[in-house]
């Protein structure tokens, strides 16, 4: 039985979703963000050394990272869903896509939320006003402008294919949910962004996501 360690309000939803697609049976152990700091709680690092979820066990296998675990699922049990035939144009944005949500989307998106924190969070009164100051001017000259970019590029490439891949859904649109929930909640979506927008109302009305909120809990993403 596949087990997802999931951590509430977190990338594990995808796992979930994931696992819904492909209709797999799984159960879910749960764990709870310190609602202050938001970090995941010191058991879950008795599942992985580096305590981050998801995690997912299946037998004798242990497995983190968000992108790998979708690869490994469509892979073991797909039997060719969700992930596009080998040697094709579709395979090829698969993996470019799968790649490009963690290792290039995420990291300002994670930037803004840090140095978002650093403006509005608690601190001594005598270095508050030089940590805003670097903070905004972190945030204006570097951070923003990364955003911008990548969500003009990302509608962009919607307006190409109807899914990241092609025509059809496959795990990439799986993995890229998150990168487009994290910029709606963080930097909000806008009229200049139709195609982001729309992606976001196609996936919320899939039976299967809906079936992985209902088991996972609300998917509200820190702002
Ligand atoms: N690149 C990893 C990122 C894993 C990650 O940072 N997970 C977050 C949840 S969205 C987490 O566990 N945060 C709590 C913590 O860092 O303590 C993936 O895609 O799985």
């Amino acid at each position: 039985m596949i087990t997802v360690h999931h951590l509430n309000n977190s990338r594990s939803q995808r796992v979930l979703w994931m696992l819904e697609e492909l209709g797999l049976e799984y159960q879910i152990k749960r764990y709870a963000r310190d609602p202050k700091t938001l970090l995941a709680p010191p058991e879950l690092r008795a599942v992985h050394p580096l305590g981050k979820s998801p995690v997912i066990t299946d037998g004798g296998l242990t497995l983190a990272e968000s992108g790998a675990i979708l690869e490994y699922l469509a892979q073991r049990y797909g039997e060719g869903r969700l992930l596009p035939a080998a040697g094709t144009p579709e395979r090829v944005r698969y993996i470019y896509w799968m790649h490009y949500a963690e290792g290039s989307a995420m990291p300002p998106l994670l930037l803004k939320l840090v140095f978002d924190r650093v403006e509005t969070g608690p601190m001594p009164f005598f270095v508050r006003p030089v940590a805003r100051a670097i903070a905004r001017r972190v945030k204006s000259s570097y951070i923003e402008p990364q955003i911008e970019r990548h969500l003009d590029y990302m509608e962009a490439e919607l307006g190409k294919h109807l899914w990241f891949a092609g025509e059809g859904f496959t795990a990439a649109d799986i993995q890229m949910s998150f990168p487009i929930k994290a910029a709606a909640a963080r930097v909000a979506l806008d009229e200049r962004r139709p195609k982001l927008i729309d992606f976001l109302e196609r996936i919320h009305a899939r039976e299967a996501y809906r079936r992985a909120v209902e088991r996972g809990g609300p998917y509200e993403l820190a702002r």
